[in-house]
Parts: C-alpha cells; sequence; structure tokens
C-alpha cells in the first residue's frame, strides 16, 4: 500500500526554505516516533543515525536525534512507550508521526491500535502525515502480513482522517527504513509544490486583476 494523497488540500504547511551555505534550500522536519513499549522506535532510530542495529534499553523519557537525509533536516522525538499518557506533551509543532508496530505482537495489536486511533481523531497534532512502520519484518515465522496487519488496524477507514503511508521494515537488517522516509518526504514535496501552484494561481489573478481598467471605459 502507497500513500494516499486524497488528504493534499486538506494538510497544513510547514515551515519550509532555509539556505543552506551551498546555496540549495533545506526543508526541516520535526518528527515524532511513537508506538508501544518494545515496538522498536529506538532501534530504528539508531539504525537510522548509525546505519547499524544497537542493543537498547527501554525508553524512560525520549531520545532526541537529528538527521540529515536527502534536502531535509529531520529533528526525531522518540518517546518512551510505557506510559502513552505522556506522549501528548510533545504534539505541538510537529510535521509528521512515524508510528512503530511490532509486526510479530499479536496479542497487543489491538492496544497500538487503540493508541493509534486516539492520535489520528487528537486535534492538537494537526492534519501531518503519519507513517505507520510495520517492523520486526525480519522474524519471519512470526510477522502478520501488512495485508492482515491494515485489515486488523483498519488502517483504510484511518485514511478518512488524515495522511497515511505504510512501510514493513526491520531496525535489525535496516531494510525498509528509508523506503519508509521516502514515502514521507514524497508528501512533503507533493504539499510543496501544491503550495507553490497555489501561490502561482493567487499571483496570476493578482496581476489580471491590476490589469483591468478601474473605471468602465466612456464613449
Ligand atoms: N528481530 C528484531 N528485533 C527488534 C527489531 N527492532 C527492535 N527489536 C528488538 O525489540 C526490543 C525493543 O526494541 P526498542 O527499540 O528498545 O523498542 P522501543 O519501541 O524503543 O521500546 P520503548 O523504549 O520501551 O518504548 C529490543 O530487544 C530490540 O533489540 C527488529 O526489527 N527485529
Ligand atoms: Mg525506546
Amino acid at each position: 500500500m502507497g500513500c494516499d494523497m486524497s488528504f493534499l488540500s486538506k494538510a497544513r504547511l510547514s515551515k519550509d526554505g532555509d539556505e543552506t551555505a551551498a546555496g540549495g534550500e533545506v526543508f526541516e522536519k520535526r518528527i515524532l516516533l511513537l508506538g508501544l513499549d518494545n515496538a522498536g522506535k529506538t532501534s530504528l532510530l539508531f539504525h537510522m543515525r548509525d546505519s547499524s542495529f544497537k542493543d537498547t534499553v527501554p525508553t524512560v523519557g525520549l531520545n532526541i536525534e537529528h538527521i540529515q537525509y536527502k534536502r531535509y533536516s529531520l529533528t526525531f522525538w522518540d518517546v518512551g512507550g510505557q506510559i502513552t499518557k505522556l506522549w501528548r506533551h510533545y504534539f505541538d509543532k510537529i510535521d509528521g508521526v512515524i508510528f512503530v508496530i511490532d509486526s510479530t505482537d499479536k496479542v497487543r495489536l489491538q492496544k497500538a491500535k487503540l493508541e493509534l486511533e486516539k492520535l489520528m481523531i487528537d486535534q492538537s497534532i494537526g492534519q501531518v502525515p503519519f507513517l505507520i512502520m510495520y517492523n520486526k519484518k525480519d522474524i519471519a515465522d512470526k510477522t502478520m502480513s501488512q495485508e492482515d496487519l491494515n485489515q486488523s488496524l483498519a488502517v483504510e477507514e484511518m485514511q478518512q482522517h488524515r495522511p497515511i503511508c505504510i512501510q514493513d521494515c526491520s531496525a535489525l537488517t535496516g531494510s525498509g527504513i528509508w523506503d519508509g522516509m521516502d514515502k514521507m518526504i514524497n508528501v512533503y514535496e507533493q504539499l510543496k509544490s501544491q503550495a507553490t501552484n497555489n501561490a502561482e494561481i493567487l499571483n496570476t489573478s493578482k496581476q489580471q486583476a491590476k490589469s483591468l481598467p478601474s473605471e468602465p471605459s466612456k464613449r
């Protein structure tokens, strides 16, 4: 499943467009990493940072990492999954959410769904894109298929509320991690080109308005 782009007209635009020393534009995004404890959020973050798998301990509080990827300066906020009530403290001014699911954990899938649903309808998060990462895909004999996971989580229904991308991945092997980020970045690129188009349309209509005679011509 790719990304449903129908939300584009509703999504908010973030503060883009700082210049780098080299003259290219850099786009800053603040992304929250959420999901139940043991889902693999910190492992994914460390793999993005170091390109290798690192041992983790359960996160108490949060980890923050800045990662440069393509034209994007990404700040990830990895919040511990044990006390989900604390997540709301980090909802302000975010540009996206990565929700990590342990694809081998059938028992807690419904709990993960409940937490995800709460986020989907939370007004304070805004219309930012969500990327759902089905992690631990390397555990071949235990992982649920993407189709089954989408169905159990009712992803299609959730897509009515906000933009959602889906990605299988493994923080152990690294597979799928950057494919997921590319999907998220693709959404940002679409939002950007939509904003440019809107600005051009506004500009053209302003110019057309200026070129109209201010008073009707008298014969
Ligand atoms: N096989 C496998 N194990 C993984 C993967 N990702 C994480 N793990 C393991 O799952 C456990 C939990 O990983 P963490 O990254 O600490 O999970 P977390 O979501 O940050 O958990 P909290 O900090 O408690 O919220 C650790 O033992 C990891 O080594 C994966 O893709 N494959
Ligand atoms: Mg953690």
